[in-house]
């Protein structure tokens, strides 16, 4: 392969000769003049062809060039203040790498959503879902920074698992060899759980099933989740520290994913601006009479609903914690809330502009007996969590945790409205192609 030059490091080759390689993005042409705009990943650029600069079967190839051909363009790169990027380049000849049906789907009008996850392999390439995977990308790197920073260890937690890990509702299983069924997991926390009792600090960050019959902007039935666990941590502590991350993410995407932000995804980053400590914190039996004197249909012992999510923080110009859900509407592993037995400490860390939750968070029930309680209540297979128990018979430990769905999280930042957009090969209750 020959020198290849980013259009990203153009402007720092101004007068050089260099080699691009990319796609056809758009093209017009005024007379003897066609003017290319190539993208390769880092960005655009405007190829220059002048008709008397390049040889006649270079310029012949050029006029019935298709969009999302791949090329080599070969020129001088010169300073250009109006253009993107501030430079544009003098083309000497264009090679066509791989030419491009004349069909190619994706037309810069507006398609159908159906239509678009169809052809998502092709969606990808336009500039939107360049960016939010960028961002993507950014906050990925952003947590795994935070963790480190703060002496946390990752661990990769399975992802076949035997024990049900959220609720029995929502599994996806496959059979596993003589051994019974296996699942796909729903978190990594349970094994953190036994992690946290060797380092004291982990976190897993890995993919997530759950067999959502849901279909809403919020769900997948494949997502990415980071999940902390930490010894000696009550859920004030957890709460503390998911402040403390979602403010960190937040503020690097703002200071490294700027242009993509606010030139390709139009986000409006006065939004996320005040997203700064401390965020509001407001009891589960508070939100309940809050958003019932709004007009929810909600009642004591339900969990929020979507609506709902949005009702909390429709007010709020940061994330908003509730606390302290009813035990009925939450998974087993919860403690129970000493102060009030109905209750169990826990928090969902809910994004404001109706994004919903981006957090589900707890301190983990360490007394034995009350956990047991707890595995039998919810009818789970007692012998599949025999290890788990193991960590409350020898050494319990206070100790807490959360999950923060990185599709959420992103949705969030970038102002994209479904997280189905946020995810390369979104899966979803009706699509598994491509
Ligand atoms: O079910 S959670 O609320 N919590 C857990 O799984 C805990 N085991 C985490 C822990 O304490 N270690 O899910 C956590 C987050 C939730 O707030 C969402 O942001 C995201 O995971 N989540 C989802 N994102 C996309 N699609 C679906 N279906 C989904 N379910 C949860």
């Amino acid at each position: 392969m020959s020198e290849n030059t980013h259009i990203s490091d153009l402007a720092g080759h101004i007068g050089e000769a260099v080699a691009v390689h990319g796609w056809l993005h758009n093209k017009r042409s005024s007379g003897k003049i066609i003017f290319l705009i190539v993208r390769d990943g880092t960005g655009l650029v405007q190829a220059v062809v002048s008709q008397g600069e390049v040889a006649p079967e270079v310029w012949a190839r050029l006029e019935g060039l298709s969009y999302e051909s791949s090329l080599r363009v070969c020129g001088t790169v010169r300073a250009d203040p109006r253009a993107p990027g501030g430079c544009e380049l003098t083309v000497s000849d264009v090679e066509v790498i791989g030419p491009s049906a004349e069909d190619y789907p994706i037309q810069l009008k507006e398609h159908g959503v159906e239509f678009l996850l169809e052809h998502r392999h092709l969606w990808l390439r336009t500039l939107r879902q360049v960016a939010i995977m960028r961002v993507r990308d950014e906050v990925v790197k952003a947590i795994r920074d935070f963790f480190y920073e703060r002496g946390f260890v990752n661990i990769d937690t399975p992802i076949l698992t035997g024990a049900i890990g959220e609720s029995a509702g929502t599994l996806f299983s496959t059979e596993y060899f003589d051994l019974g069924t296996a699942y796909l997991a729903q978190t990594g926390q349970l094994y953190n759980e036994a992690l946290a009792a060797a380092l004291g600090r982990v976190y897993c960050f890995g993919p997530t099933f759950r067999a959502e019959k849901s279909k809403t902007r919020r769900h997948l039935t494949e997502f990415w989740m980071v999940e902390p666990e930490v010894a000696w941590c009550d859920s004030e502590c957890n709460m503390r520290l998911q402040e403390d991350l979602v403010c960190y993410v937040v503020a690097r995407a703002l200071e490294r994913c700027r242009s993509e932000l606010v030139e390709s995804l139009e986000r409006d980053i006065s939004r996320l601006e005040c997203v700064v400590p401390p965020f509001p914190r407001v009891a589960y039996d508070e939100a309940v009479a809050k958003l019932q004197s709004l007009g929810s249909s909600i009642q004591w012992g339900d969990d929020l609903g979507a609506d709902d999510e949005t009702l909390v923080a429709a007010e709020s110009d940061r994330p908003v914690f509730v606390y302290n859900y009813p035990k009925r509407a939450k998974a087993f592993y919860m403690k129970e809330n000493p102060d009030d037995p109905r209750t169990v400490l826990c928090d969902d860390l809910i994004a404001p502009e109706g994004y919903g939750e981006l957090i589900g968070g707890s301190q983990r029930e360490d007394d034995y007996d009350r956990l047991l309680a707890r595995i039998r209540e919810e009818r789970l297979p007692e012998e599949a969590y025999g290890w788990y128990l193991d960590l409350r018979r020898y050494g319990t430990f206070p100790h807490s945790g959360f999950g923060l769905g990185l599709e959420r999280t992103v949705a969030w930042i970038c102002g994209v409205h479904h997280i189905r957009e946020t995810i390369a090969f979104p899966r979803t209750l009706k699509r598994i192609y491509p």
